[in-house]
């Protein structure tokens, strides 16, 4: 890894050498080599067993493209995906991206409220969702824009409320290479959006993260490389058997796993609903080969006594990303099932598409080797140095330049200038790296709550409880938690003489916003310490 360390103006470098991205769209990425496993089934409901080789999808795909096209769905348009881990999550996707659509991904779990904003704010042109979500979110969705399409995926055989579009009706026909027939009226290039995830960056409220074809593919290719991937996947003969525990809405369950896997005929095993009693089963019928996880599952391998060496006899290899993963637990997992396989901790973010770096071996507390094509500083923060690139092992903001890194913010430049030096993204998180080329993680400098490794934007909670007519003021911080590594905290001043209640608070919060940003503490102060330019100043509120 001595490259790493060439570190002339302290600009780092990836210690392995730069490979070609290849120039394509990101569906066009996925049927590469797909005659090599036509056969083979691609993706598998872990709970009906519903099931789509790589023949039906790469077809279905293509039918679900037409229909888009044919319903004047193109490039320029968004498609809304509120669904959960299912096979058909894989065809509205790459069928989006066949008809040279942006997709926005929304959370399953959300509220009516928190998907609507999100469907608003992207200007979505239409949703695709369940029947079960379709019911929830119709009468409010429909009112803007009046006539917006929501398409429902049935379950099975289910019916379906009239007024939705089946699903099953739009790939009943249609053209299976659709991309191939020259209905290509409208054009798009290998840098317009393809994903639009919603993410709260450094400060504020989630904003619609622009990565195009270009971004996704070549974090493909960087997650891809050889130095972390333990066994080439032998093509056409052996399968790699992935389960998808990880959501498919959020940015490491949909590239990190479900795409990057599609691309080398993996078998993706989806997992709808996560549980303990479902994550066992699946390892107990899957001869899984690896396991994309985050800390609170590696928490539940090591605590819960029905998981054993049997369970991960087949799996190579462990990657774990989107919070820091403690030694101590990895050390713990080891030792429980004693087996030889990998454990690699990924780092990146959404708008980084989303990996950075990602480590081979121990120490287990790095992240890892910078990405292949990838480039990193480590920024000063302290102001008399303010700005100044730092050397081995010196602390400081990390920032990065390559591939991966998003266009900007949608429709939101001011956001997209705050976070962008040039051709540069800040991460706002902080770190260093070693003299063997290692990046470690050792905190964050941005606003951002991360509970099971989802993100919590303080300012969306901040603004709800503003606006509770008992409360004068509020500041959201993140306090530590065993299980989900952080969980919200609120600090509330009361309108003068008004009495509230912890209760009320957390109720407040409760009914609006879905579960995992609800709050676990409250505490009343008297003033929200604040600079004077009026900015929460959030390190004093954590040391109350
Ligand atoms: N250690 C410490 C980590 C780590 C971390 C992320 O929700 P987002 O925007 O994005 C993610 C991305 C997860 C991911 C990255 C790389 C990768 O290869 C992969 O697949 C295996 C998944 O969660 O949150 C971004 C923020 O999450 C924190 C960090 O603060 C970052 O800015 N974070 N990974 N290994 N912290």
């Amino acid at each position: 890894a001595s490259r790493a360390i060439n570190n002339q103006g302290n600009i780092f470098k990836s210690p392995f050498d730069d490979v070609e991205i290849p120039h394509n769209f990101l569906h066009q990425e996925m049927w590469n080599n797909v005659d090599k496993w036509w056969n083979k089934i691609a993706i598998v409901s872990a709970v009906n067993g519903r099931s789509y080789s790589y023949e039906e999808l790469r077809k279905l795909c293509g039918r679900f493209a037409t229909s888009l096209r044919r319903n004047n769905l193109g490039p320029g348009d968004t498609l809304a995906i509120i669904l959960p881990n299912i096979p058909e999550y894989a065809i509205a996707s790459l069928g989006a991206s066949e008809a040279g659509m942006m997709m926005t991904l929304i959370s399953p779990a959300l509220t009516v409220y928190e998907m609507s904003q999100q469907i608003i704010h992207s200007e979505a042109a239409a949703v695709i969702t369940t029947q079960e979500i379709y019911s929830m979110i119709v009468d409010t969705v429909r009112k803007n824009p009046k006539h917006l399409p929501l398409i429902v995926v049935p379950n099975g055989n289910e019916s379906i409320s009239t007024g939705a579009i089946n699903f099953t009706d739009l790939v009943s026909d249609g053209i299976d290479e659709f991309e191939k027939i020259g209905e290509q009226s409208r054009i798009y290039n290998e840098n317009d959006t393809v994903i639009l995830p919603y993410s709260s960056g450094t400060t504020g409220l989630p904003k619609g993260v622009e990565l195009s074809h270009r971004n996704i593919i070549a974090n493909i290719v960087q997650a891809s490389h050889k130095e972390y991937d333990f066994d080439e996947p032998a093509i056409g003969e052996h399968q790699e058997i992935i389960p998808g525990f990880l959501p498919f809405y959020h940015i490491y369950g949909f590239v990190g796993c479900l795409l990057k896997n599609l691309r080398i005929g993996g078998k993706i095993i989806c997992v709808p609903q996560f549980t303990s009693n479902i994550f066992l089963d699946v390892l107990d019928k899957n001869r899984s080969t690896v396991l994309y996880v985050a800390p609170p599952i590696v928490q539940l391998m090591t605590t819960d006594n029905r998981f054993n060496r049997k369970h991960m006899e087949c799996v190579k290899c462990v990657v774990s990303g989107a919070a820091p993963t403690g030694t101590q637990l990895i050390t713990k997992l080891y030792s429980k099932v004693n087996l030889n396989f990998h454990f690699g901790q990924a780092y990146g973010l959404t708008e980084t598409s989303p990996m950075i770096s990602r480590s081979k071996k121990s120490p287990w507390d790095s992240s890892g080797l910078i990405a292949v094509n990838t480039e990193l500083r480590i920024v000063s923060e302290d102001d008399d140095k303010g700005g100044k690139n730092l050397g081995i092992n010196e602390t400081g903001e990390i920032v990065v330049k390559g591939p991966q890194v998003m266009k900007g913010y949608y429709k939101n430049p001011k956001g997209t200038e705050d976070c962008m030096d040039g051709n540069w993204f800040k991460t706002g998180d902080s770190g260093y790296i070693d003299d063997k080329g290692q990046l470690f993680i050792t905190g964050r400098l941005k606003e951002l709550i991360k509970v099971k490794g989802l993100q919590v934007a303080p300012a969306e909670l901040e603004n709800l409880i503003f606006s509770h007519d008992k409360v004068e003021d509020v500041a959201v911080i993140g306090t530590p938690h065993v299980k989900w590594g952080e969980v919200p905290k609120a600090f509330v001043v009361p309108k003068s003489g008004i009495k509230i209640t912890e209760e009320d608070i957390k109720n407040y919060v409760a009914q609006r916003l879905s579960k995992y940003k609800h709050l676990h503490h409250v505490e009343f102060i008297d003033k929200i310490p604040k600079s004077a330019a009026g900015k929460i100043l959030r390190k004093e509120l954590s040391k109350v």
